[in-house]
């Protein structure tokens, strides 16, 4: 048999792989699992690019303010589909990890270079999903950065998953559509050759060993997963991580969020806190009664106490805080519109710096112009109908639609003109 011929290594590895022949390791398996993971990492890719812009404008970049919750919907997508992606890939993974089972490992050029792409987009796509879900729980155990990596990471996917689409075109095509891929029972039609590769090489014998039969003749057991119970499993596992975690962003899911890092309402005036002030070391700061919001543009600086700020007309605005980290809660925040501050020091219009007096990271930020001048973003005193809490920003924060949590600024030292 050719298989003896090959020697060794190549029959064992046919023995492996037709060891691991399942009717569910079939392409129409693939494709309809595939599809969902193509699709799920653009929803990723296409929401993550506004997110890191949003906080990284490219120069001439403007962001659209309108809806408020634009940042929450995009991020609670984000984070969502991202979590579900992750039973997908390994379903994926589960249905064609016996392809590597092949000898020689490479024929061709081509195939190195396919073999080498999967590599890549297998390796990019695993450390992506896991970093990015440490990342929900802000757990960092590794020596690089996360955002520069996540965002990297991204590219190398969404390059490699187009190739990898491209190469497959054939396979997906067969295989896209139910009614070309069962018969009239139900049951799905055997592959054929050039149809999909979970399959072993052809044996000298003439047997294509599918990945759906055993190479050496002996009669298939009984599956013991049978396409549709491995399809249902995944499934399942897909609706459980989601519906257990995406109620830290939709209230409707809250009472079954048992997983996710954050509950919606839980924390002080009935919003998360991410930092507080006894982390950040501001308590005594915060409470300072020497404590003054320097607003600073091209005309003039002025000093504003709290006293101050409270005796400028006051506007309500019912906005989202929206993590980075997938969680959002809504809130009704009340203060001073930043354009009104601006209009005091001739900066009506202007992009602001805004600098908190808690040190660390995210003490400053850049208040784009589209974001200074809309009417609902606040220097706000008050969240929720009381004073803002000192883990909320106290004296005062800023508070502005459809922009990520992290750059809503707690403990507010100054507003300048750069
Ligand atoms: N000065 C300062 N502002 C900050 C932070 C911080 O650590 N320091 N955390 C940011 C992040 S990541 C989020 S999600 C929101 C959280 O706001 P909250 O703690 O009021 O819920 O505040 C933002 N503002
Ligand atoms: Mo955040």
């Amino acid at each position: 048999m050719q298989t003896e011929r090959r020697g060794g290594v190549g029959s064992t590895l046919l023995l492996v792989r037709s060891a691991l022949a399942s009717p569910a390791r079939h392409p129409r398996t693939a494709v309809v699992i595939g599809r969902l993971l193509g699709l799920g990492f653009l929803v990723c890719f296409g929401t993550g690019l506004f997110s890191h812009f949003v906080q990284d404008p490219l120069p001439g970049m403007a962001f659209p303010t309108r809806p408020v919750a634009l940042y929450r919907i995009t991020q609670g997508v984000h984070v969502v589909v991202g979590t579900a992606l992750i039973p997908l890939l390994l379903a994926k993974l589960w249905t064609v990890y016996p392809l590597l089972f092949q000898w020689p490992p490479v024929k061709s050029l081509g195939g190195v270079l396919e073999r080498a792409m999967i590599a890549l987009l297998v390796a990019a796509s695993l450390v992506e999903l896991a970093t990015g879900l440490a990342n929900t729980y802000q757990w960092y155990p590794w020596p690089f950065r996360f955002r520069e990596t996540h965002f990297a990471l991204a590219w190398a996917i969404v390059g490699a998953l187009a190739i990898h689409i491209a190469v497959k075109l054939p396979v997906i095509v067969r295989w896209w559509r139910r009614g070309r891929s069962v018969d009239a029972a139900g049951a799905l039609l055997p592959v054929r050759e050039g149809e999909g590769d979970l399959r072993p090489e052809p044996t000298a014998s003439g047997v294509t060993g599918f990945l759906q039969r055993r190479l050496d003749g002996a009669p298939v057991p009984p599956p013991a997963l049978s396409r549709r119970s491995v399809l249902a499993a995944t499934g399942l596992a897909t609706a459980a991580v989601v519906v257990t975690t995406a109620g830290e962003t939709l209230p409707a899911l809250a009472p079954l969020n048992v997983l996710a890092p954050r509950r919606l309402r839980y924390g002080p005036q009935g919003l998360p806190i991410n930092r507080t002030a006894a982390e950040a070391k501001v308590q005594r700061s915060a409470l300072d009664p020497a404590w003054r919001l320097t607003v600073r543009g091209p005309e003039r600086s002025v000093d504003l106490s709290l006293a101050d700020l409270r005796a400028m007309a006051q506007t309500d605005a019912g906005l989202p805080i929206a993590c980075v980290e997938g969680w959002s809660t809504q809130a009704a925040w009340r203060g001073v519109p930043v354009r009104d501050l601006a209009a005091l020091v001739g900066a009506t219009g202007r992009e602001l710096l805004v600098r908190s007096f808690a040190r660390g990271a995210y003490s400053s930020t850049i208040l784009q112009r589209e974001f200074a001048d809309d009417p609902l973003t606040l220097v706000a005193l008050e969240l929720n109908g009381e004073v803002l809490h000192v883990d909320h920003g106290y004296p005062a924060r800023l508070i502005s639609p459809a922009r990520p949590g992290v750059l809503q600024t707690k403990w507010l030292r100054s507003l300048e003109v750069r």
